[in-house]
């Protein structure tokens, strides 16, 4: 879950639940409810049965894990790569015809950003692209995950398309082809263009439809690259942050909302995956979804089990399974607090059929993970990173993909995101938390494949230091920093760690 995070450590609130906080004013967020605690005692949600009732399947994941002397090796093929998104790196919001985003109305509203930034200049990545292309040759992936913004595409997000702007993704996915770095390409990863919101947004039906019209359009333009294929980025994120908590945009609170934005955003990956069949698109396709393990602590099996349902298997069982959780949606501590009743409503005959449309491949995008207590609210079980909604507990990543493995049909997975922000907002080259962050996810990861879990890839989030979301420039994820003033690249040292890692196709030890 990615909201808008403050740069300090959440204050402690043992008072109110989650959700009330959420309600309480722009300046809240589900972070600020986190509340200090410890890992002891603390049950891993999962094995939960569809109608609800929880069935801990761990009673103690909190056991820490140690790496074995030698180095881990990945399979023969393993994808290394590294990820960005559209909105966060290109900047260029006005060139060749590109429409209004949601976020570009967004960061115009005083106060909802910090320093007031724009999505301009980003990372000056439109421009700066083979720039970017020989850095990824340097560091030796073999794919790289972007997105595509739909208001480049259809600068109003339905009718005419804009030539110069599928042009520019042509010669930039040649470009990545040339160099022998498999495309891996995002749909949608936030950026919905204004006209729509002004519709309705993910709150209509119709958005969905336009966006599998968009998704037709960009199909065909890049229908022989082979790429990987993501249709929606983190509906989660989109729908909780965007239109509950209110802190990304479009800057709305309401859960109602919010939940109808998860089935239309779920609903657009389902008609999307119908269009690249019918179009014989090359490649494969799947849905990226921000996942988390969930805790308990004593006696706070019931809301997590809750949590887990709106954290994970709202989104997880419909894709994967056909069906929504009954126990996601509702007035109960842990659940969204919006009415199941007209949640249902939206839910049309043959709608879940379409969102659960076989896919190629499920894309995990792993951060950390959350506990729960007794009156449902997320609490700090771990320490956090300078985002301070990320606990961090790299055997988490191992727990969610050994579940993912043992409740869910069989699917290939990935790892499209994985990473750390800076311990400041300075431009750093010297980060050895990163390096740390990464090696002991790296490790999590091979000690998942050798335990039968197929997992196919792992992308670091991110490659280059970028617009953070409500944070503006003042957070810094890239393993290349970037001068926000010149747009000079600099590796840090965990481009060095990462690209060792690459070469030898194995993670050491330390
Ligand atoms: O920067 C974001 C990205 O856009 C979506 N996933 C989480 C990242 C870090 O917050």
């Amino acid at each position: 879950m990615f909201p808008s995070r403050p740069a300090a450590r959440p204050a402690r609130d043992t008072s109110r639940s989650a959700h009330d906080a959420f309600r309480d004013g722009p300046e809240l967020d589900r972070r600020t409810v986190l509340l200090g605690g410890v890992a002891a005692g603390a049950v891993l949600l999962g094995g939960c049965t569809r109608s609800g009732q929880a069935a801990v399947s761990s009673p103690s994941p909190s056991v820490a894990w140690a790496p074995p002397a030698e180095p881990m090796t990945f399979p023969t093929g393993y994808t290394w790569g590294a990820a960005t998104s559209a909105f966060q790196v290109e900047g260029s919001t006005t060139a060749d015809g590109r429409g209004q985003s949601v976020w570009d109305t967004f960061c115009a509203r005083s106060g909802r950003v910090k320093g007031g930034a724009t999505g301009d200049p980003g990372a000056d990545g439109y421009r700066r692209w083979q720039e970017d292309i020989a850095l990824m040759s340097e560091l030796g992936i073999g794919a790289y995950r972007f997105s595509v913004a739909w208001p480049r595409i259809q600068p109003t997000g339905s009718g005419p398309v804009n030539q110069l702007g599928v042009d520019w993704y042509r010669r930039f996915v040649d470009g990545l082809l040339e160099a022998g770095i498999r495309p891996a390409v995002t749909l949608f990863h936030w950026d919905l263009p204004q006209a729509l919101q002004d519709a309705g947004g993910w709150a209509v039906r119709d958005t969905a439809e336009r966006f599998a019209d968009y998704a037709s359009i960009v199909f065909d333009a890049l229908a022989d690259a082979d790429a990987d294929w993501f249709t929606i980025n983190e509906p989660k994120t989109h729908a909780y942050v965007g239109h509950w908590y209110g802190s990304h945009a479009p800057g709305l609170r309401d859960p109602q909302v919010a939940v109808a934005a998860v089935h239309h955003q779920l609903l657009a990956h389902g008609l999307a995956v119908q269009r690249f069949r019918e179009q014989g698109t090359s490649g494969r396709i799947g849905i990226a979804l921000n996942l988390m393990p969930v805790y308990a602590q004593p006696g706070a099996e019931e809301p997590a089990t809750r949590v887990d349902a709106a954290e994970n298997r709202l989104f997880l069982d419909a894709v994967l399974t056909g069906q929504y959780p009954a126990d996601a949606i509702g007035p109960l501590p842990g659940q969204v607090p919006a009415d199941r009743d007209r949640f249902d409503a939206l839910v049309l005959d043959g709608d879940l059929a379409t969102i659960s449309e076989p896919a190629d491949l499920l894309a995990v995008q792993y951060y950390g993970v959350t506990g729960v207590a007794k009156d449902g609210s997320q609490v700090s079980i771990h320490p956090t990173s300078a985002a301070s909604w990320q606990q961090l507990w790299p055997e988490g990543l191992y727990d969610l993909l050994v579940r993912l493995r043992d409740e869910y049909p069989a699917i290939p997975l990935m790892i499209t995101e994985n990473g750390i922000p800076d311990e400041t907002p300075e431009l750093t080259i010297d980060d050895p938390y990163r390096t740390a962050y990464l090696r002991e996810h790296f490790q999590q990861a091979a000690r998942a494949i050798a335990d039968g879990v197929p997992l196919e890839a792992h992308y670091v989030w991110s490659l280059l230091d970028n617009f953070e979301w409500g944070e503006g420039y003042q957070q810094r994820w890239g393993i290349v920093a970037v001068d926000f003033d010149t747009q000079e690249r600099t590796p840090k040292d965990s481009f060095g760690f990462y690209r060792e890692v690459i070469a030898a196709n194995a993670v050491a030890p330390s």
